[in-house]
């Protein structure tokens, strides 16, 4: 592999590592050429406790809402910053390390990002990157645990709701995941999952505000954990929903996936969904570097790896992405 050199300011910096072209061995997400095979009507079985859990936690950080003028100032600049932190738990741990390899990382971040994945209670890292990478192979079709051709409503949190398809199941059992396994941070994480989402998610955004500036248990406990927790949840799920329908598709017209700049700032730099469907291994999900729309991750990522907490991170070059743009990219005015 080569290393690709920046020409152009807004580009991610020096060293990265050309992930143009593939190398083999290394696809855990590459789509899979779907044969058709005749459609199977499954009857829809709902999860009630999911229904109610979920309804549960929105009326509640609704009802957050309404208690942010009674919270002091530094508590809603944690909650913030808890946000962003279990947003930095799914993009740049589960999403970009774990799910797509895009980079490497050393065992303290590792460590870090699996503390930040339990704190967004997403379900612990191997199960999310199984249902991740499972999505990518197999996307917009019954193997697709969120198929954004089932509507919005499914792909949003619809389908958390519900018992999976069959073929979500059939076709995750052949995922290989043998790499998380290998990574005792995934392992431990796995093991200690309950506990630590407990901890992270729960006590410490609720004892933290408390304890440090005298803010009310309750209105930390709503504020800080579930209200945070809420929008977090749905900043990610947007990215399921909102960007598999609404955006242009200027790498590849033929998937669903698209470019939507809304949902990238608010899943801090996940939302070039057509670039990061068209091109899932690169480190940023993104053509460009930090600045655009506040890829975040990404700037997160490089300061990291000028502590050499990050490395090898994998980059699609200029010319492969202009060749792709102009051989399946949606034409537009713009
Ligand atoms: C949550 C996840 O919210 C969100 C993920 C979003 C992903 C977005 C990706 C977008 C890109 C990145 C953007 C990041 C942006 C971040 C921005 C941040 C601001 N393969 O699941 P079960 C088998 S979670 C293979 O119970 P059911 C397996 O044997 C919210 N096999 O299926 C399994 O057993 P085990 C918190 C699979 O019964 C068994 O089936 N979590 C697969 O159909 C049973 O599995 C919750 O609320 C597979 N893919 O129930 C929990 N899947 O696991 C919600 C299953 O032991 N989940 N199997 O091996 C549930 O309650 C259930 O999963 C269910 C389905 C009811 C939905
Ligand atoms: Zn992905
Ligand atoms: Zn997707």
């Amino acid at each position: 592999m080569g290393t690709w050199k920046r020409n152009n300011s807004n580009m991610a910096p020096r060293n990265l590592v050309d992930a143009s072209p593939v190398p083999v061995g290394e696809l855990y997400e590459d789509t899979a050429a779907v044969e058709e095979e005749p459609k199977v009507q499954v009857p829809i079985r709902i999860v009630w406790r999911n229904v109610f859990l979920f309804s549960l936690l929105h009326i509640s950080a609704v009802y957050g809402i309404f208690l942010i003028p009674q919270a002091k100032l530094l508590t809603i600049a944690f909650a913030i910053l808890l946000y962003i932190g279990s947003a930095m738990g799914i993009t740049a741990g589960a999403h970009r390390l774990w799910s797509h390899r895009s980079y490497k990382a050393r065992l303290p971040l590792r460590t870090f990002l699996a503390c930040l994945q339990s704190l967004a209670f997403q379900n612990d890292i191997i199960e999310w990157v199984r249902d991740h990478r499972v999505h990518h192979k197999y996307s917009e079709t019954d193997a697709d645990p969120h198929n954004a051709l089932r509507g919005f409503f499914f792909a949003h949190i619809g389908w958390l709701l519900v018992r999976k398809h069959p073929d979500v199941k059939t076709k995750g059992k052949q995922i290989d995941l043998s790499d998380l396994y290998a990574d005792p941070v995934c392992v431990y994480q796995r093991k200690f999952y309950y506990p630590s989402v407990l901890l992270f998610c729960f006590i410490l955004p609720t004892l933290v505000p408390w304890y440090f500036w005298g803010e009310s248990i309750w209105v930390a406990y709503v504020i800080c954990a579930l209200l945070r927790y809420c929008a977090a949840l749905n900043a990610t799920w947007l990215v399921n929903s909102a960007a598999h329908l609404y955006g242009n598709r200027p790498y590849d017209k033929n998937i669903n996936p698209r470019e939507n700049r809304m949902v990238a700032f608010g899943a801090i730099g996940e939302g070039f969904h057509n670039f990061h469907h068209t091109f899932p291994h690169d480190y940023s999900t993104s053509e460009f570097g930090w600045r655009n729309c506040l890829n975040l991750t990404t700037a997160f990522l490089d300061l990291m790896a000028v502590f050499g907490q990050v490395y090898d991170r994998r980059k699609i070059s200029p010319e492969v992405v202009m060749r792709r743009k102009l051989r399946t990219g949606e034409v537009t005015d713009k």
